[in-house]
């Protein structure tokens, strides 16, 4: 039987049109696609429904929110079809598909989070062929996560990150291998792609109130400006340090200021500001140091999954003491398993 895929359209470059001021998010995508992609059955094409969003969006406008919604309408759909493909824009696609990942959890179905860099209506654009590719890799390919395809390649969802944003090959997956690569053949990377769970447990929870922030450490960084950024109700912060995962922590006022807002429950992750690699707080007195103020080494996470992973585990009511434990754990392949 011809695989069936539901495409979920949320907006981004791929659908979108020229107007005065510069392409901006449009409907009416089932047309264009209906004359654009191969037809179902012809070359492994699945056959396809399309859900297009009342509120078509440029990414760089999406919320929590957002995220939610569409891990419920595909939590909504999950029985009826045999995977999943998620139209987004590039600028906020690593966040949404991480989002998908912690909400989505147990997926025994591809979800595949795709976009372009050049709108479909444009004569020379990516938006066929990456959606093409996502598409018979969701019909034909039993990977049970949610990846992001772009270019030439399926990446981990939760791994991507967006590296370049005037290059058809936008993302990368700086600390784990690509899960297939498409060129003459598709090639899947079975070693890379999470085993096939048992069971679905998915989590679509409500996002909560909280606040998340992300602050980049900088030579010049003020303690006051830190302890500003923490004032209450900060529930989470994700601390990018140097390399190994370092800071300055001899400016007077800076441990005290991460001591204070850990010790009123917010939940302080330490990332490095390095493209690859991750943080050993352990391996120097500054990263110990931080560790000592209650900051949670958050290994190898990108910045869109720590956020995103925040978010889900204090939506879904853990205390801070038990987000901190889940933190630097892989719940879905978004992190290393911790030395
Ligand atoms: N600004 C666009 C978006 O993220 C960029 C894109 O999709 N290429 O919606």
């Amino acid at each position: 039987m011809t695989p069936r895929i539901c495409i979920l359209y949320t907006g981004g470059t791929f659908g979108m049109k020229p107007s005065a001021a510069g392409y901006a998010p449009d409907g009416g995508l089932e047309a264009a696609l209906a004359t654009t992609l191969p037809a179902a059955g012809k070359d492994g094409m699945p056959a396809w429904d399309l859900v297009e969003y009342d509120r078509l969006i440029d990414s760089a406008e999406a919320q929590p929110a957002d995220w939610h919604t569409i891990a419920a309408d595909i939590a909504a759909r999950y029985a009826d079809y045999d995977g999943f493909v998620v139209i987004h824009g590039t600028d906020t696609m690593a966040y949404t598909a991480s989002a998908l990942s912690f909400a989505l959890q147990g997926l025994r179905k591809p979800v595949i989070v795709t976009g372009s860099q050049i709108p479909l209506c444009e004569p020379r654009n990516d938006a066929r062929n990456n959606l093409t590719s996502a598409l018979l890799i969701a019909a034909r390919y039993p990977v049970p996560e949610v990846g992001l395809f772009f270019h030439d390649r399926l990446l981990r969802g939760n791994r991507a990150t967006k590296v370049a944003s005037a290059d058809f090959a936008a993302f990368d997956s700086p600390n784990h291998a690509a899960l297939a690569r498409v060129g003459i053949n598709i090639d899947i990377n079975a070693a890379a792609v999470l085993p096939m769970p048992r069971a679905e447990h998915f989590q679509v929870v409500e996002p909560g109130m909280q606040e998340v922030a992300v602050l980049r450490l900088y030579p010049g960084l003020s303690s006051a400006r830190l302890q500003h950024l923490l004032a209450p109700p900060l529930a989470g912060l994700v601390l990018q340090t140097y390399g190994a995962g370092n800071g300055p922590v001899a400016m007077p006022g800076f441990l005290d200021a991460l001591a204070a807002a850990s010790a009123r429950g917010t939940v302080i992750v330490n990332l490095t500001q390095c493209q690859r690699g991750g943080v050993d707080q352990a391996k120097y007195a500054t990263g110990s140091a931080l560790a000592g103020a209650g900051v949670v080494g958050g290994g190898d996470l990108t910045v869109e999954a720590a956020v995103t992973k925040l978010h889900h585990l204090i939506s879904c009511g853990l205390e801070p003491d038990a987000v901190r434990r889940q933190m630097p754990l892989p719940l879905c392949g978004e992190c290393s398993e911790p030395a």
